[in-house]
Parts: C-alpha cells; sequence; structure tokens
C-alpha cells in the first residue's frame, strides 16, 4: 500500500516536473544563429541540416573520398552523401544524426520514408519569416543570443548598412580574431580607421577600445567572448593575455558586460575537415581561478569542452561570484555526459547556472537541442524533488517554475545585471 503511494507521488511529480521543464521558454546564451535580417547567413532546412560539420565529422568515419573533392561539391550533392552514409548505410543513432529526426518528426515530417527527396520539397515550400516563429514556438527559445563579429566581412557589411532589429534576436560581440590572431586584426583595425601596430603601446590600446566601444554601439551585445585553446594561461606576457587585462576586462567593466570565455576546442586538429576538424584538450583551469580572482569588478560567464574540466569548474563556482557556469558545450552535449555534468553542477553549484545553450547553427536544430535537453532536464530535476520530498520538503509547482526559469536564462540574467 506504502509502496503504491509512493509510486503515484513520484509520477505525479514527474508529471508537474515535466510539464514545466516543457513550458517554461528558454533565453538561448549561444548559437550561431542570425536574425532573419541576415538573410543567406542565417542557415536552416535539410540540406543545411545534414551539412552540419558535426555530422560532417561523423560521415568522414565512412566516405571514402578526398577531402578537396568533398569541399568542391555543391551543399545539396554534401548532403545527399551524408544522408547516404549516415542515415541510410547505418542507423542515425548519434545524438547529432536523432536530432535530424528528431526536428523532422516535431516539423511533422514523416521521417519513415527515408525520402530525401520529399524533405527537400517541403523545405523549400517554406517562407523563411514563418518558419523561424514555428522553429522558436517548437524548441520554446523567447531569445537567441547570436555570435557576431566584426572581422567577418559578409556579416560587418550588414550591421554598417543597419536595420531595424529583431527583438527575438540577441547580439553577442565575439572577439577571436582580436585576442588569438593579432597581426591579421591589427591590420584590418587600421583599415578600420583605428591605427593600431603591433606594439600594445597606450595609443594601440586606446585605438582597440575605442573599436571595442564602437561595435559595442552599434550590435548592443549582451557579453564579449572569445574561445580559448587548452594552452590558454593567465597572467601572461603575450598578446592575448595583454589584451584581455588592458582593453578588454576594462571595457567591459565601463560598459557593465560580461566576459565569456569557451576553453578547451584545440583548432584545426584536422584543417582537411574545415569546421568539423577542431578538437577538444584539458584545460588548466587555474588561468580562469586567477582571471576571476585579479578581476573582481568583471564577470566572467564560462563554459569547458572537456569533460575532465567540468568537475574543476564546478568548484571555482563554489569561489568566485563573479563566474556564472554554462552551458554543455559541442562534444558535451551528448544525452549521457549531459545527464551527468547537469546532475554534477546542480549537487556542486545549485541553480545559478545557466544548465544549456544550443550552439545552434541551423535554424531547426533548435527544436532538437532543446526538445533533447529538457527531456535530460526533467529527468534529473525529478530525481532531485523526490530526494527533497523524502525529507518532507514538498517542492511547491510556483518554486518549480521559479528554479527551471532559473536554469534556462534567468540565472544568467541575474548575473548580468548583479553588481
Ligand atoms: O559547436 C560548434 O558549432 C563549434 O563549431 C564552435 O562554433 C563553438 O561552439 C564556438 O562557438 O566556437
Ligand atoms: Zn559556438
Amino acid at each position: 500500500m506504502k509502496a503504491i503511494s509512493a509510486d503515484r507521488k513520484r509520477t505525479a511529480l514527474s508529471k508537474r516536473v515535466e510539464k514545466i521543464v516543457r513550458s517554461t521558454p528558454v533565453y538561448d546564451i549561444h548559437t550561431h544563429l542570425y536574425e532573419p535580417a541576415f538573410r543567406e547567413l542565417l542557415f536552416w532546412g535539410i540540406d543545411d541540416l545534414l551539412v552540419y560539420h558535426y555530422l560532417v565529422a561523423e560521415a568522414y568515419r565512412y566516405l571514402d573520398l578526398p577531402h578537396e573533392k568533398f569541399w568542391k561539391l555543391s551543399k545539396a550533392e554534401r548532403a545527399d552523401l551524408i544522408w547516404d552514409a549516415l542515415f541510410i548505410q547505418h542507423s542515425p543513432i548519434s545524438e547529432a544524426c536523432r536530432g535530424v529526426l528528431t526536428t523532422l518528426n516535431l516539423l511533422g515530417l514523416d521521417v519513415k520514408r527515408r525520402e530525401l527527396a520529399s524533405l527537400r520539397r517541403w523545405f523549400a515550400s517554406q517562407k523563411l519569416d514563418h518558419h523561424v516563429t514555428r522553429c522558436l514556438d517548437l524548441a520554446g527559445v523567447e531569445k537567441v543570443c547570436m555570435t557576431n563579429s566584426p572581422f567577418d566581412d559578409q556579416e560587418r557589411a550588414v550591421w554598417e548598412r543597419g536595420f531595424p532589429r529583431d527583438e527575438r534576436f540577441v547580439a553577442g560581440l565575439r572577439i577571436d580574431p582580436l585576442l588569438l590572431e593579432w597581426t591579421a586584426a591589427a591590420r584590418r583595425l587600421t583599415e578600420w580607421g583605428y591605427p593600431v601596430g603591433l606594439g600594445l603601446s597606450t595609443p594601440v590600446i586606446a585605438a582597440v577600445r575605442r573599436f571595442l566601444a564602437d561595435w559595442t554601439a552599434r550590435i548592443q551585445p549582451r557579453y564579449l567572448m572569445v574561445s580559448l585553446s587548452p594552452e590558454f594561461s593567465y597572467p601572461d606576457n603575450n598578446v592575448c593575455a595583454e589584451l584581455i587585462d588592458q582593453a578588454v576586462l576594462p571595457h567591459c567593466r565601463e560598459y557593465g558586460l560580461p566576459f565569456a570565455l569557451m576553453l578547451g576546442v584545440k583548432r584545426a586538429v584536422n584543417p582537411r575537415l574545415r569546421l568539423a576538424g577542431d578538437g577538444v584538450g584539458r584545460s588548466d583551469l587555474s588561468a580562469l581561478a586567477n582571471l576571476c580572482a585579479a578581476n573582481s569588478e568583471n564577470k566572467f560567464v564560462v563554459t569547458v569542452l572537456s569533460r575532465e574540466n567540468q568537475h574543476e569548474l564546478c568548484v571555482l563556482a563554489r569561489k568566485f561570484r563573479n563566474l556564472h557556469v554554462f552551458g554543455c558545450w559541442w562534444f558535451m552535449n551528448v544525452p549521457h555526459v549531459v545527464e551527468e555534468m547537469t546532475r554534477m553542477r546542480l549537487e556542486l553549484v545549485g541553480l545559478s547556472l545557466t544548465a544549456q545553450h544550443s550552439d545552434a547553427r541551423v535554424l531547426d536544430q533548435l527544436i532538437y537541442k532543446w526538445e533533447h535537453f529538457r527531456d535530460v532536464l526533467s529527468r534529473v530535476l525529478v530525481d532531485k524533488y523526490a530526494e527533497l520530498a523524502e525529507t518532507g520538503w514538498e517542492p511547491a509547482t510556483a518554486e518549480v517554475e521559479r528554479d527551471v526559469r532559473d536554469l534556462l536564462g534567468g540565472a544568467f540574467l541575474r548575473f548580468c545585471s548583479s553588481r
């Protein structure tokens, strides 16, 4: 009798939590999507889903075609090869493959026919504006942070022309080239009217600050962001660490913006795979500890790519209130690792973090990235609330709603506006 009522209680709790997790809108704090005004920079549809670099990497486990030939093919031809290798010749069970099917299924398409041509016909008949709204609705996403780089010629031209902003999209000022390719960046800054030589003299730093100020005014970013290799160290006497100290952090303080760091990416491990050729390495997180300790007036929003760094990141979040942990990034975004990370974060840090970001590069991916994550989050939260209930602490619906809102963007917004 007692067992039956415990089962019933657990089922009722699961239903309640799942419903809340499903219906809470997401503030997606890092994607590679663009607002529709950027036109062809916003990828969407079946071919873009199939040529996603996560799938290119997986297809190359099977493809027997020189990389140069692959890259010379049209997008549709590459999509054909990937569809055949990953969906027809083998079952599509990897996370990125399953994601395509979840997306199609939730869009109401019939995947069981295994027919690419009819999928293409359906997407060709969609109007972009309507499709954007539909994808955001299906994913339950209310805001999308973009990745905006002044160093991208196509993108820069759109910003410079100007356009009416779509309030569902928020900018993120990405500065990898500035910090990691200083010689080339200095040349570009000079061309754009920010005269900088290679040395970091006072006038050079002033010009970099002016560049950051102008782009901050132009795009109104939520944060500045960079991805860094496992070798990143701080403090250091190299250009990257010095620019962070002398230009980026003072800029962030002046404008009240967080500095977002994505740590642990090894770029171009196999350059022949292009975007699909990046890898992972374990970072020395003492660099992050030093950053947080030496710059208590700055805010850091951080994700790490290596599984081995996840525990240490949580411990650092317990030490530094100016550190906000976010997302299960890229190679971490597979359900069993997401579950492990989410449990560990809740157990070690609590609810003052952003449990996930989508990193979507293709609009339609929002649907699966959030569908899959909501499944994991519900599972983890049901366990956690059930443990509380065993002590007599029954979570009220409003409390669960509050917690889920925090995990899906609320805690991030509070962190951004905190002092
Ligand atoms: O997840 C990805 O798509 C990666 O290619 C990277 O873009 C990464 O997310 C990044 O922002 O550097
Ligand atoms: Zn990204």
